[in-house]
C-alpha cells in the first residue's frame, strides 16, 4: 500500500495538524446517542433502533446494513492508510498531567495489575511464545512520542508515551509480519486488534511510561498500546496477551457496531 496517494486523504487529515472536523463529526455522534450508555459499553442493538426509527433484529437487515457499512468503512480506511506518514507530535510543554481517564467503566472500578506477577503472553503467528516479565521488557529500547489522544466521545489530550516500539518487539519475537492482525487482551474484559500495517507504524508501541514515570494504574500500568493512528478505544490498556493471526476476531466495540479500523 505504500506510495499510494488519494486526493481524498485531505478530507482525513488536512495539513497543518488535528483535524477537527473529525472531532466535531463523533461528538455530533455521540451527543445524539445516550453517553452513559456508551461510556458502560452498553450501547445495544435496542439503541440503535431508536437512533434509526426502525426495528432492529440481531440478524435483521439494518444490523447487516450498518455491519456493511462498517466494514466498506474498515476496507476504505486501509485502502489510504500510509504507512510511512506520520501523526502530528508536540513539545513537552503541552503534556497534559495526569492523562484523562477513560474506560468502560469508573476509575473507582479499576483492578490495579500486580506489576511483579504480570506477564505479557504471546500466541498465534510467533516463533518464540515464552512470556515476557515487565523487568525484560525494561532492558528493551525505548521510544517516546508526544501525540495527541483522540477519543470518540468528542474530547482529546496530548500525552508523552515511552515504551518499545511493536515492530522491533514483533520481530524480536519472529512474529509473521505477514500475518493480517495483532490482537490484544486485557486484565479487565477488554480486547482490541489492528491491522499490520498500523501495528508496524513507527509511532505505534507497547507503552511503559507516562511523562517520564511509569504508567500509574488507572491509565494501563504496567503495558499498555499506544498508536499515533488510532481513535482511543484501539489503545488497549493492561494488556496481557498479544496474539498474532490472519483470523479476524471481533473486538470489545467492534461487537457493539463501532468502525474496527478506526483511524485517524
Ligand atoms: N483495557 C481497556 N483498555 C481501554 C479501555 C478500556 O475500557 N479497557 N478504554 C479505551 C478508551 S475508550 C479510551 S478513550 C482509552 C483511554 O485511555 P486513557 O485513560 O489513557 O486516556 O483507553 C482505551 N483502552
Ligand atoms: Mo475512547
Amino acid at each position: 500500500m505504500s506510495g499510494i496517494r488519494s486526493p481524498r486523504r485531505s478530507l482525513f487529515r488536512p495539513k497543518g495538524g488535528i483535524d477537527q472536523s473529525i472531532l466535531r463529526e463523533h461528538k455530533a455522534l455521540i451527543e445524539r446517542i445516550d453517553r452513559r450508555k456508551v461510556l458502560r459499553g452498553t450501547l445495544s442493538l435496542g439503541a440503535l433502533s431508536l437512533l434509526t426509527g426502525c426495528d432492529v433484529g440481531e440478524t435483521g437487515p439494518v444490523q447487516n446494513f450498518l455491519r456493511a457499512v462498517s466494514g466498506w468503512n474498515d476496507k476504505v480506511q486501509e485502502f489510504i492508510f500510509r504507512p510511512d506518514h506520520l501523526a502530528p507530535t508536540y513539545s513537552e510543554a503541552d503534556v497534559v498531567k495526569p492523562p484523562r481517564f477513560n474506560a468502560h467503566y469508573d476509575v473507582e472500578d479499576v483492578k490495579p495489575v500486580d506489576g511483579s506477577t504480570w506477564k505479557l503472553e504471546l500466541s498465534g503467528l510467533i516463533a518464540d511464545k515464552r512470556p515476557w516479565t515487565a523487568q525484560q521488557l525494561a532492558q528493551l529500547p525505548e521510544q517516546s512520542m508526544i501525540i495527541r489522544h483522540i477519543c470518540v466521545e468528542g474530547w482529546d489530550y496530548i500525552g508523552q508515551w515511552s515504551g518499545v516500539n511493536l515492530r522491533q518487539f514483533l520481530e524480536r519475537v519472529g512474529a509473521d509480519l505477514t500475518a493480517k492482525y495483532v490482537f490484544f487482551r486485557c486484565a479487565d474484559d477488554y480486547t482490541e486488534s489492528l491491522d499490520m500495517p498500523s501495528a508496524l507504524h513507527a509511532q505505534t508501541m507497547l507503552a511503559t511510561k507516562y511523562a517520564g514515570d511509569p504508567i500509574t494504574d488507572p491509565f494501563g500500568f504496567p503495558l499498555r498500546l499506544r498508536t499515533a493512528t488510532k481513535l482511543g478505544f484501539k489503545n488497549a490498556k493492561w494488556v496481557t496477551g498479544i496474539e498474532v493471526t490472519n483470523d479476524f476476531q471481533e473486538t470489545f466495540w467492534s461487537k457493539q457496531g463501532f468502525n474496527w479500523f478506526a483511524g485517524i
